[in-house]
């Protein structure tokens, strides 16, 4: 347990987002938290808030008992309810008191100064959510997904965070942990009781259960693609030459006339960026500039910043025009795609076919070819659909529904990886075991460092202060 001594102070904060809205909400916790609500409520049965059961509500009026009126009554800010939660069943394992009181800014802004008046002190952000790591209540894997929660963009996402909270992603850690340390206890003996001599056969057993947590550790790793993903989103440029229809593809796929669209080649010059989110996951969208051959400065800068798209998206979707033939700019747009991963989109399928797309399917073998109308709004669901399983592709592995999306989790990961790597390495080698047992406690280190078993104070304070006041 930490030694935290400003855990002796109870902490306040508005904890609903500033602005008009309904209900307006105060949090205290700590171990005065009651007695200071009791100071400042009156409740309408004059039940006092030491009184009330935990997990119970009682409605009455937040007072300012300093603030007498002329007829010397104190002051009313607010008619609220009152909610108790006594420790160590509370969300930060302390007495948590809560006041929703109305919307607005005035009227929590008044009982929060009130409530510091009274004794407390303004949370720091995320200073409740520490406060239940501190205590025990949730592990820090936990606590982080209260911040993935709070900032989902996502339904997917959002059941992965919910996922974490529940502890899954700690319980897969935790799961390994044992494993290791089972290894690391054994080897310690073996050191100090050398008289149990180990043979060869002996360290290729111990190397296949090094092995098997390698393995896991390895899974874990591979859903961070997913879980940066469904996190983060996912870059698409459309890319290709002037007039294919790029911007109006780019329209529908928003479901808005966001670009400019016109017969006149060259009418995209700066590119455009749009977030959109097909079945459920966050894209990026990226209209760039079709002109190959720059008039000017601005279009040479246009041209500069199509190849950037170009080269640094997830997801190319090179369009072409159906309607007319392959030229020598479309090749060329095809013969520098590389290893870029593609989605090559046969535009204006609602007029004559006259390019020749399998010309296109020779060079472009692993793309995939969809065609579409942008104007005439055909194909446009398989389409996106095609992106969602380019984007799914190979990635779907089984750790029962956790996923790692959070940079920290996934270093810490790599780390215990490679150390796992080597243990194995050195088990099936001649290295004295001495040392393979530090390696292994190391990896073990890493793990700890996920769930918070071991980490400083300095990170910790970085974490939560990611989070908003309140929390
Ligand atoms: N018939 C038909 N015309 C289309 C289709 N998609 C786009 N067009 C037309 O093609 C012309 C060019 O469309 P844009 O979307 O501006 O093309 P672009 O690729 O963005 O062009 P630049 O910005 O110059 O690179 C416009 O006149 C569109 O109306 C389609 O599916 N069918
Ligand atoms: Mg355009």
């Amino acid at each position: 347990m930490y030694n935290y001594k400003d855990m002796e102070d109870t902490i306040v904060a508005i904890s609903t987002a500033a602005g008009a809205g309904a209900i307006g909400m105060v949090r205290l916790s700590g171990k005065d938290a009651i007695e200071i609500a009791d100071r400042m409520f009156v409740s309408k049965g004059n039940k006092k808030v030491s009184e009330m059961n935990s997990h119970s509500v009682c409605y009455g009026d937040v007072v300012d008992a300093k603030a007498a009126n002329s007829s010397s009554e104190p002051e009313v800010i607010d008619e609220v309810l009152l909610t108790v939660m006594k420790g160590p069943k509370s969300y930060t394992r302390e007495d948590i008191v809560e006041l929703s009181c109305h919307g607005g800014m005035m009227s929590v802004k008044a009982i929060l100064v009130l409530a510091i008046d009274l004794g407390a002190r303004l949370a720091e952000p995320g200073e409740f959510t520490k406060r239940a790591f501190l205590n025990g209540r949730i592990d820090l894997a936990q606590a982080e997904s209260v911040l993935d929660i709070i900032n989902s963009r996502t339904k997917t996402f959002l059941k992965v965070s919910t996922h974490q909270l529940k502890g899954q992603l700690s319980l897969e850690l935790d799961l390994i942990r044992e494993k290791l340390m089972d290894v690391y206890v054994e080897i310690e003996a073996i050191v100090n009781f050398p008289e149990d001599e180990i043979n060869a056969k002996s360290r290729s057993v111990i190397a296949d259960r090094i092995l098997a947590e390698k393995d896991k550790v390895k899974k874990l790793l591979e859903t961070s693609d997913h879980g940066k993903i469904l996190k983060e989103g996912i870059k698409i440029a459309l890319c290709g030459k002037s007039n294919v229809g790029k911007s109006s593809l780019l329209n529908v796929l928003l479901k808005q006339p966001r670009a400019i669209v016109s017969e006149i080649a060259g009418t995209t010059r700066d590119s455009i960026e749009e977030s959109v989110h097909i079945k459920g996951i966050p894209f990026q969208l990226v209209d760039t500039a079709g002109i190959l051959t720059p008039r000017d400065l601005i279009e040479e800068e246009a041209i500069k910043r199509s190849r950037m798209h170009f080269q640094s998206a997830d997801i190319v979707l090179l369009v072409l025009d159906l309607n007319s033939e392959l030229s020598k700019e479309d090749i060329n747009i095809i013969d520098n795609v590389g290893d870029r991963n593609v989605i090559v989109v046969a535009n204006k399928c609602d007029l004559e076919q006259k390019a020749d797309i399998e010309k296109v399917k020779g060079v472009l073998a692993n793309a995939k070819v969809i065609k579409v109308s942008a104007t005439q709004v055909v194909g446009i669901e398989a389409l996106e659909t095609e992106i969602v399983e380019n984007v799914w592709h190979q990635k779907t592995v089984d750790t029962h529904g956790v996923m790692i999306s959070n940079l920290r989790h996934i270093e810490a990961l790599k780390k215990c990886f490679e150390l796992l790597e080597k243990v194995d390495k050195e088990l099936r080698g001649a290295l004295s075991l001495e040392f393979i047992s530090e390696d292994i406690k190391t990896a073990v280190n890493f793990l700890d460092n996920i769930t918070g078993r071991n980490i400083d104070h300095d990170l910790l304070d970085n974490i939560f202060s990611q989070f908003c006041i309140g929390k």
